[in-house]
């Protein structure tokens, strides 16, 4: 974990029922260690960076605290830019919860360029599973997000490649918002309102033979 704040490119939202593993999984995620138990009263937001791709990509991820507190969640939903919706596969009703949440989510931002996870976790306890992995996926094709079943008991690994799945869809996704920002900023308004007028061959052709030197003034 950061010791100092570095401005996030992306914020992260774990939710899902209590005690579905949400903490076990952010603190493996982050520390690379399990603890079983994880009490905390408070809301945490940590500031963590990782390197993907041989680029470092600085996010805040906050472990909601479930409550049962409705317009906590919205606040956090509108908070964050990227969700990780957690269930337990051993806990029908915290599944049935977590398809209620990625329908609030996408409800509640309104838009579809989200990126949302539909995560199973305590895969390692298959003797007390009641959620199959075909409910768990088919129900993520629904809803058009994206799925993982995981295990923060069982090591780092599992949880660090499912999660990666999703901090790189998000990364890319902001390098191409930033990328088309960027374009709009260099594009002259001028040229484009032209090329809009005479189409774009015919304005390139103009400015090709604006260019290119008459043959007469060649010696
Ligand atoms: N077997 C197993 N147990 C897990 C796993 N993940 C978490 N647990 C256990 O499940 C219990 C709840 O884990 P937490 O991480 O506190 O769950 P939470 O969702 O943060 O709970 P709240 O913050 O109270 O809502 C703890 O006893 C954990 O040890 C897992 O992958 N496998
Ligand atoms: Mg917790």
């Amino acid at each position: 974990m950061n010791s100092f704040i570095v401005p996030a490119e992306a914020r992260f939202l774990v939710l899902g029922s209590k005690a579905v593993g949400k903490s076990a999984l952010t603190v493996r995620f982050l520390t690379k260690r399990f603890i079983g138990e994880y009490q905390s009263l408070m809301q945490l937001t940590y500031n963590h960076t990782i390197k993907l791709d041989d680029e470092n990509l600085t996010f805040d991820i906050r472990d909601a605290i479930e409550k049962g507190d409705v317009s906590q969640v919205d606040k956090d939903i509108r908070w964050a830019d990227a969700f990780l919706v957690v269930y337990s596969i051993t806990d029908k009703k915290s599944f049935n919860n977590a398809i209620q949440l990625v329908e609030a989510i996408y409800d509640g931002k309104g838009t579809d360029e989200l990126h949302v996870a539909l995560v199973g976790n305590k895969r390692d306890l298959e003797h007390f599973r009641k959620v199959t992995t075909k409910e768990g996926k088919s129900a993520a094709e629904q809803l058009g997000c994206m799925f993982f079943e995981v295990s923060a008991a069982e090591n780092y690994d599992n949880v660090q490649q499912a999660l990666n799945v999703v901090f790189r869809k998000v990364s890319l996704h902001k390098k191409y918002l930033r990328q088309e920002k960027e374009k709009r900023k260099n594009s002259n308004p001028q040229i484009e309102k032209k090329k809009q007028k005479f189409g774009n061959s015919l304005f390139n052709w103009k400015n090709e033979k604006k260019r290119s030197p008459r043959r007469a003034e060649t010696p």
